[in-house]
């Protein structure tokens, strides 16, 4: 795989120094082998970048928007011609099945299509003044400098919702890839620079991508120069970042975990919600932030759902993502393994009746963690089942009314997805209406997770507030001004002030 990989990364791009001179090790969780060893930046070297981004987006700015587009239309092109080499290093990478690889790269191409058309938009109001021969209006403007906090999970579409938005705003980026996927993420940065050639005329360090751990991020969370930080991952990092940034009055963007649940109603297909459950559950190896962590279930349909559920799991293929046929891959490290190990023993505890589980492959890859996925059958909504363990352990419930069901799936710190299957179009409304689901996505008779791009994404509570990708998400990435334009030959006051010298 090694051979594989260096092929993949010289088509791509990169110089061989760039991923075997360096102190960072990179490990693919296929096999556990070592496929490179990154250079590790410092946070003075991210002060350098933001100082470069910044000045770098002073000369951006002035562009106009559509020709920003341009650039990010040449990078979607490249991302087009280059598709299946980035996805099968994401699927060396990080471990994913070579469709859901494709998919990433697919994201990747959809947000920069997206974020093209906007840039002949990026619209603001006009709004009617109160005084004669005044006009109001609103624009929207560049930001500054971006920073990006990406997680190993998505390595490279979270990067590009964020920096396709941000640049056609006008804006720079500066990249803190999660130190566990540094090299698809140096691919998309080459692919970057080749359009940014091809391009002509854009100015250097409009985008720029530094490898290392939190301190790294830290650096970047504390520079005032940095106007948003946008960071993807776990609640525990948002809450290392978020409090940083505030406390220097930056914008934040945060997009942290999910404890996402399908409620599964008595009028529901059934064949539609398994198939739902089983890729929302076990898709990603359960390492999407919109898996399917829990499934809500009613009691007439209980038995027979939890039946065929428990069939379908049993029967999935765990295996290296780069053979066909296989629907899980592996874990992403040790720690996600034992992480999963502790989850299903407390779910043990707490009353629940577990199946499968455990360690898969062990003999033919002995260095890679990959995990048979789990069900766990719970009496009730436990402490183990508030948490989000990022790995394929779906938790079973019961519940009678829909009330109790929307009660259920709302009783837990995070709000980022949300899936009801019903024919009941009362219930689906009632799921999506004020009192139903306090998700940021609450879907009808598709799963929690796989979401397409037009849609802003994000959630409530714990997983942060912030909205990315698409609908009109991209002003979090433009500054809004307000002008009041006097056109007559007077100056009346507002509100009917009276100031007269
Ligand atoms: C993530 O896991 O951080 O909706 C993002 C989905 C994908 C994105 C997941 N489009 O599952």
């Amino acid at each position: 795989m090694n051979e594989t990989c260096k092929n993949l990364l010289t088509t791509l791009g990169i110089a061989g120094a760039s991923y075997t001179e360096g102190t960072l090790p990179v490990h693919s969780p296929i096999d556990g082998a070592r496929i490179g060893l990154v250079q590790e930046a410092s946070a003075a070297a991210m002060h350098v970048a933001v100082g470069c981004a910044l000045q770098a987006q002073q000369e951006w700015r002035h562009l106009p928007a559509p020709r920003r587009g341009e650039l990010v239309r040449l990078f979607g092109a490249e991302l087009r011609a280059h598709k299946s080499e980035l996805a099968a290093l994401v699927a060396i990478e990080a471990g994913k099945v070579t469709s859901e690889g494709l998919g990433e790269v697919q994201e990747m191409i959809d947000i920069c299509d997206f974020a093209v058309g906007l840039s002949r938009q990026l619209h603001g109001l006009t709004i009617a003044s109160e005084r004669p021969g005044h006009r109001m209006m609103e624009q929207w403007l560049p930001l500054g400098v971006v920073g990006i906090i990406s997680a190993f999970n998505f390595p490279v579409a979270v990067w590009a919702w964020n920096a396709a938005l941000a640049l056609v705003c006008g804006n720079s980026c500066v990249w803190k890839p999660s130190e566990k996927t540094p090299l698809t993420a140096l691919a998309t940065q080459a692919l970057f620079e080749r359009a940014v050639a091809k391009f002509g005329s854009a100015p250097a360090h409009l985008s720029q991508v530094l490898n290392g751990g939190a301190a790294l991020g830290e650096a970047m969370a504390d520079d005032a120069r940095v106007a948003l930080v946008s960071a993807t991952g776990s609640t525990r990092m948002g809450r290392a970042v978020g409090p940083r940034v505030a406390a220097r009055f930056g914008r934040c963007l945060l997009e942290l975990g999910g404890n996402n649940a399908i409620i599964v109603a008595p009028s529901a297909d059934l064949d539609l919600a398994l198939r739902g459950i089983l890729f929302g559950a076990y898709g990603t190896a359960g390492q999407r932030c919109t898996t399917t962590r829990r499934v809500i279930i009613h009691a007439s349909i209980h038995a027979e759902l939890l039946a065929r559920l428990e069939r379908a799991r049993a029967s999935l293929l765990v295996g290296n993502p780069l053979e066909a046929g296989a629907l899980i891959g592996p874990l992403i490290d040790g720690a996600a393994f034992a992480a999963m190990e502790s989850a299903l023993a407390a779910a043990r505890e707490q009353g629940g009746e577990v199946h499968g589980g455990g360690r898969a492959l062990a003999q033919a890859y002995p260095q890679a963690w990959y995990a048979r996925p789990a069900l766990a059958v719970m009496p009730a909504q436990t402490a183990v089942v508030k948490q989000e363990t990022f790995a394929p352990i779906l938790y079973v419930l019961k519940y009678q009314s829909l009330e109790e069901a929307i009660a259920l799936q709302n009783d837990v710190p995070q709000g980022l997805s949300s899936a009801i299957f019903t024919n009941d179009l009362r219930e689906a409304e009632i799921f999506m209406a004020a009192g139903g689901s306090d998700c940021g996505i609450a879907n009808v008779n598709i799963g929690t997770s796989g979401a397409e791009i037009g849609g802003a994404f994000g959630g409530e509570k714990e997983t942060g507030g912030g909205r990315e990708s698409g609908s009109d998400a991209w002003r979090a990435y433009m500054r809004r001004t307000t002008n009041t334009i006097n056109y007559s030959r007077d100056l009346p006051l507002a509100q009917g002030v009276r100031f007269d010298v």
